[in-house]
């Protein structure tokens, strides 16, 4: 197979949304796994497929600037991690009135087993100097956006969050066992755990530390929320939120037992309490939360639901998170329709 028919191949199985540059959701079935198999992530690029030289430069303001090649950072200590990426734009559909922008359902999430070498030890090994802030990181892509006739993506991290080492931010050149494909960044990417998909830079070509806040499009411009009513603030953390993976929406059961099934995350605290309800307003029962495995990665819930009367039920599944984030039923409603994390509503048949 050439390259450009191994693209072709692996996104067939996906939603697309945008043919080019290609954008595409999971299919729901791809909530169903603890790891989405490779062909069932969902892809969300702003520009073309780049070229890319296979180099990635560190620089700015450290002590020994680096030129690394893919072979440098497999020969550093390897990190293996399952990370829930979630778009920022993963249900912008439920928004009222609907924003700009992509028109993202609700399957702009996939879980991944991520390989690479830990940021801070790179991070570490260039020595970053005392006046350093931030740090910037600049993918190959590039290509119109909005009023930008040629605007490469580039986002930052606080120095701080990215040299921490218990942040556990990856440059990441194997996802699922496999070297990175094409879409998902090859040949090596940032994947920042517990944050909104847009900080995990792909086709990552520089990384800069640099003395000032970063200002760029898409940290400043994009991917910030522009609420109505309060200042704007920029997306970072994904907000909590909880899927019925199981039954599919408008299913028509038996009367009996069922077990109802789904996935939940957040980006701010490890999900604690799920809870059901099977009627509009009141009622919220508590799900069984399995025992978190992995740190990054989204948790199973399940609930045995006992239905003697037929007629049409709504289900719906809420998330609690340690820090205390619980989801609303309405849509945090801003501008450009980020973190649509409201608690989602479907319908049952009992027969
Ligand atoms: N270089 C680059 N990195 C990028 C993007 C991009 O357009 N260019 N999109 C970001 C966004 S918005 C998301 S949600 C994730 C998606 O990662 P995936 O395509 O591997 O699912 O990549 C992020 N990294
Ligand atoms: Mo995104």
């Amino acid at each position: 197979m050439t390259a450009s028919e191994r693209v072709r191949a692996a996104r067939g199985a996906l939603t697309m949304v945008q043919a080019e540059p290609f954008n595409a959701e999971a299919p729901p079935e791809a909530l169903t796994t603890d790891i989405t198999p490779t062909e069932l992530h969902y892809v969300r690029s702003n520009f073309a497929l780049p070229e890319h030289d296979g180099l990635l430069h560190v620089g700015g303001t450290v002590a020994n600037p680096l030129t690394l090649t893919l072979d440098d950072l497999r020969a550093l200590p390897a990190v293996t991690r399952a990370v829930t990426l979630e778009c920022a734009g993963n249900g912008r559909l439920g928004q009222t009135p609907l924003p700009e922008g992509e028109p993202w359902g609700r399957y702009a999430v996939s879980t991944a087993r991520w390989t690479g070498a830990r940021l801070c030890e790179v991070l570490d090994r260039a020595g970053c100097s005392a006046d350093g802030v931030d740090v910037r990181f600049q993918g190959a892509d590039h290509g119109p956006y909005h009023q930008h006739e040629d605007l490469r993506f580039v986002r930052s991290l606080d120095l701080v969050h990215a040299a921490d080492p218990s942040a556990e931010i990856l440059i990441a050149y194997d996802m699922n066992g496999e070297p990175l494909d094409a879409d998902h960044g090859a040949p090596f990417r940032l994947i920042v755990p517990h944050w909104y998909g847009v900080a995990s830079v792909k086709w990552l070509e520089r990384i800069d530390v640099i003395t000032t806040d970063y200002a760029g499009e898409f940290q400043v411009g994009h991917y910030m929320y522009e609420w109505p009513d309060r200042p704007h603030e920029p997306v970072t953390a994904m907000r909590v939120r909880a899927r019925i993976t199981d039954p599919a929406p408008g299913a028509e059961l038996p009367a009996g037992t069922c077990t109802i099934r789904g996935k939940a995350w957040s980006g701010t605290g490890p999900v604690t309490k799920v809870e059901l309800s099977f009627t509009g307003a009141g009622d919220w029962h508590p799900a069984r939360l399995d025992i978190r495995q992995e740190p990054y990665a989204w948790q199973d819930w399940s609930f045995e639901w006992t239905v003697s009367r037929p007629g049409r039920y709504s289900l719906r599944a809420r998330a609690t998170d340690a820090a205390g984030n619980v989801q609303s039923e309405v849509p945090p409603w801003n501008r450009l329709g980020y973190g649509n994390n409201a608690v989602e509503v479907q319908h049952v048949d009992i027969r």
